[in-house]
Order: C-alpha cells, then sequence, then structure tokens
C-alpha cells in the first residue's frame, strides 16, 4: 500500500545515508550497494489491511477484499552486512528506516518511517533490495531502494529508503506508535502488528457472475487452486470446505520458493449434485495458528485471516 505519493528519484544523485548511534556516518550509492555480495529471495508480502473491507463495521482505511498480497523475487544486500559494516555503539536498540515520501496523517506532517529491534534487524533473511523478479525495482515498490522483511506485514518493508539510524531507544514515530496497532478504541495503546498470520486463497472454480460475485460451475470433478502462508512458522495443512466451514477435508500441498514464499496447494472437488456450495479454505501452520472462522475486530482493520468463502452454483449444464 502507499501511504502518499511515488517519490520522482534521480538514481545517480540518491544516497542511502547510514547512521546514528552508529561507528561512523556512511553515504552509500546504488553503485556501492550493487558492488556487495548479493542475495535473491521468494518472498510473499500481504498487507496488514487485507480483507479489511470484510469487517463489521467498516474500519476507516483503505478497503481491501484479499488482493493485497504478492510474491517476488526480490535481490539485494543482506542488511546485517551494512550493519556489521557501519559498526555499533553499545546501546543501540532498534534500527530506523526512512522513505522518501511524505505527507499528512492523523494531523501529522511525517515521512513515512518504520523501526526494527536490533535482533529482528540482524536476521539473516532480512534484505536491502534493489530489484524485484530481475528488474530494477518499479517507482510504485520503492525504487531504488526497499527494505524486505520477510515473514512480516507489508508496513515493515519500508520503500524509497533514504536513511538507516541507529536508535539507542524504541522510535515513537506515527506509523510505529499510533497506526499498525490492534485496538478496540482510540486511544488504547495496543498490540503491535508484526508478523503474518496464517491465511489461504483459492482461484475457485467456475465463472463469475459480474455483479453478485457468486460463481457458476458445471456438474463433474474439477481442481480448486491455492497458496497459503504464515510469518509464524510453515504452512502444514490446508483444509477445504464445500458446506461453508461444517465439514473440511485435507488439501495437497505443493511446492514453494523459498521458505518465505507461499505455498501452493490443491484440492479436488466433485459436487455430488447440482445446488448452491460454499467454498471455505484455512491454513494452520509449524506453530499450531490456524485460520478463524471469524476473526475478531479492531479499530484499524488489520490482520483478518478469517477463512475465504466463495459462493459457487452448481448446474446441470
Ligand atoms: N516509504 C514507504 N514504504 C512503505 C509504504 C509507504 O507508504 N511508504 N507502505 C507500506 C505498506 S502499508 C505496504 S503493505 C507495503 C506494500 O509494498 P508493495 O507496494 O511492494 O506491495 O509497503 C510498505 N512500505
Ligand atoms: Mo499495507
Amino acid at each position: 500500500m502507499i501511504h502518499y505519493d511515488i517519490p520522482v528519484v534521480d538514481p545517480d544523485a540518491w544516497r542511502l545515508r547510514v547512521g546514528g548511534h552508529a561507528g561512523r556516518e556512511r553515504s552509500l550509492s546504488l553503485a556501492d550497494l550493487r558492488s556487495m555480495p548479493a542475495q535473491t529471495l521468494a518472498v510473499t508480502l500481504e498487507c496488514a489491511g487485507n480483507g479489511r473491507a470484510g469487517l463489521s463495521p467498516r474500519p476507516v482505511s483503505q478497503p481491501w477484499l484479499l488482493e493485497a498480497v504478492g510474491t517476488a523475487e526480490w535481490t539485494g544486500v543482506p542488511l546485517v552486512r551494512l550493519l556489521d559494516e557501519a559498526g555499533m555503539d553499545d546501546g543501540a536498540v532498534e534500527v530506523l528506516f526512512e522513505g522518501l515520501d511524505r505527507g499528512f496523517e492523523g494531523g501529522e506532517h511525517q515521512r513515512y518511517a518504520r523501526s526494527l529491534s536490533l535482533t529482528d534487524a540482524r536476521r539473516e533473511e532480512v534484505l536491502l533490495a534493489y530489484a524485484m523478479n530481475g528488474q530494477p525495482l518499479p517507482p510504485q515498490h520503492g525504487f531504488p531502494l526497499r527494505l524486505v522483511v520477510p515473514g512480516w506485514y507489508g508496513m515493515t518493508s519500508v520503500k524509497w529508503l533514504e536513511r538507516i539510524t541507529l536508535l539507542d531507544e524504541p522510535f515513537g514515530g506515527y506509523q510505529q506508535a499510533q497506526s499498525y496497532r490492534v485496538r478496540q478504541a482510540p486511544g488504547e495503546a495496543g498490540e503491535a502488528v508484526t508478523r503474518m498470520l496464517p491465511r489461504s486463497l483459492m482461484a475457485a472454480p467456475g465463472v463469475p457472475d459480474f455483479a453478485t460475485r457468486e460463481r457458476r460451475l458445471k456438474t463433474g470433478r474439477c481442481t480448486v487452486l491455492g497458496r497459503a502462508w504464515s510469518g509464524l512458522g510453515t504452512v502444514e495443512r490446508v483444509e477445504v470446505s464445500a458446506d461453508a466451514g461444517v465439514s473440511w477435508s485435507d488439501a495437497r500441498l505443493g511446492e514453494q520458493a523459498s521458505a518465505w514464499a507461499w505455498r501452493a496447494w490443491e484440492w479436488d472437488w466433485e459436487p455430488s449434485e447440482p445446488g448452491p456450495y460454499e467454498l471455505c479454505c484455512r491454513a494452520t501452520d509449524s506453530a499450531a495458528n490456524q485460520q478463524p472462522l471469524e476473526a475478531p475486530w479492531n479499530l484499524g482493520g488489520y490482520c483478518n485471516n478469517s477463512v475465504q468463502r466463495v459462493p459457487v452454483v452448481v448446474g446441470e449444464a
């Protein structure tokens, strides 16, 4: 998701500044970053607000249905290398990432900025990415450089990176302390949104009705295809129900492009007779987290990983 405007960046003039509670201030060009050992990793990124429009009452923000997720192959420099090269004073506890984009939010003029604890920032899978699917980052995905934090909801992966700062106290900026918190009422401290809860989505069989989105399908055998992911463990199980979640059976699990990318699954279906059905799918991860039939409501509309429901009408012809 993009909170403000996509910044216009001249790649020749652009520099990444690294400093704060670090041994020395550094300024890196794109060429400097490209000359460092690179890593490529397939990562699924999901917006914390994915599924928000399914909550009632509907929280005021981007009304995502289920489209705010995707998987790409990211190439860049492992952040931990850069942190090691920067050197660090004792006492650094967090790493702050600031983007070039700015706007008004919550009555405050701000740059988009988020932090990670030093421990989370030093994980080997965290990348400073300058390429997506083998091409320079497209403008909307963070050109020329973005953070990619596998396993976490998308807001963590700061785009259009301009500065990395080592902090000796937790960051209290808007996107950390006000936004992206699970709370029931304004003014509550709430719980920080962090890693992606398990979720599965299906490409339902048949064809859609334009207005209702209900799907129409001929009798006979078909295969339901899907993807599932979790930032809290690996996907261990996907189940599908054709009766609105009353009875479930296991889908076959397939490949995933990396430990941080969604996992393919498929499920064969032969409806016993014509009529209305409701297909549902749910994922369970290795930490025993399972998608709920209905996720709890919260003010920001975050982390709604309720099972997907797709009405399908099976007909004779
Ligand atoms: N600088 C900056 N980084 C940002 C954002 C932003 O608005 N500004 N949006 C965040 C959010 S909310 C999400 S979901 C992801 C989306 O990344 P994508 O557009 O590559 O899918 O970027 C994150 N990084
Ligand atoms: Mo997002």
